[in-house]
């Protein structure tokens, strides 16, 4: 799965940023989404919403709902080699309803790609210390699960076979971009702290500079130098 491109920070030959003069149309609405963090969502809702690509798009709006997350926790168990019902399997499901009823305060039960975005900025808002409980709940689990020589560090592999199952990440450039982005100390293992710090960033940060905004994998080189989908 490859991600849109957003050129970040990304400069050109004469020191501007590709495509800064066509950003993302920021969504209307009374409290407009940094569209960084934007950007970041629907990454999260494109890797976890059960829709194969390319499908419903237009005709039928895709939603993300809690069978979308019970998914992703039976993928991320079996990849580890842990039965369905096992105590790793329950947990994972556990932290995931926590982060789910934080999206679904309306108790909708389905959220359409604008909807979750909305949800998850109304949570930074009025939710923060919440968010950031569960999505470090969330991290441990999946870091416990992943880590599966017990050293309390994230090997490339392990990280892979994380995101792969997961999040569904097939791409080499998403697979090492995610991991040697968020080797901040370039130790060439990822520390249980590395990997929530990137997990928290990617769901609350706004900063450019954030190696956690490549959580789910970076941002392609832009083709044809036009700033990719979102520029024109
Ligand atoms: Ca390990």
């Amino acid at each position: 799965m490859s991600p849109p491109v957003w050129p970040f920070r990304r400069r050109g030959p004469n020191g501007r940023t590709p495509g800064s003069r066509t950003p993302p149309a920021a969504p209307t609405g009374p409290e407009p989404l940094d569209p960084l963090l934007r950007w970041k969502l629907d990454r999260w809702f494109d890797c976890l919403v059960d829709a194969p690509s390319g499908t419903g798009r237009r005709s039928t709006p895709v939603r993300l709902t809690f069978r979308d997350y019970e998914l992703a926790a039976t993928r991320v168990a079996r990849a580890f080699r842990h039965r369905p019902g096992s105590r790793e399997h329950r947990r994972l499901l556990a932290c995931l309803r926590k982060l789910w009823r934080l999206h679904d305060r309306e108790g909708t039960g389905a959220l359409d790609r604008e909807a979750f975005a909305a949800c998850v900025a109304r949570a930074l808002r009025r939710e923060r210390r919440s968010l950031v409980a569960a999505v470090n709940s969330l991290c441990c689990a999946m870091v416990d699960i992943a880590d599966v020589d017990g050293d309390s560090l994230l090997s490339e592999r392990e990280y892979r076979a994380l995101l792969a199952a997961g999040f569904r990440l097939d791409s080499e450039h998403d697979l090492r971009t995610a991991y040697r982005t968020l080797d901040r100390d370039n130790s060439g293992t990822l520390e249980h702290n590395e990997v929530h710090e990137a997990f928290v960033e990617f769901f609350t940060s706004t900063d450019p500079d954030s190696p956690g905004n490549w959580l789910l994998g970076g941002p392609r080189p832009p083709h044809g130098g036009r700033g990719g989908p979102y520029g024109s």
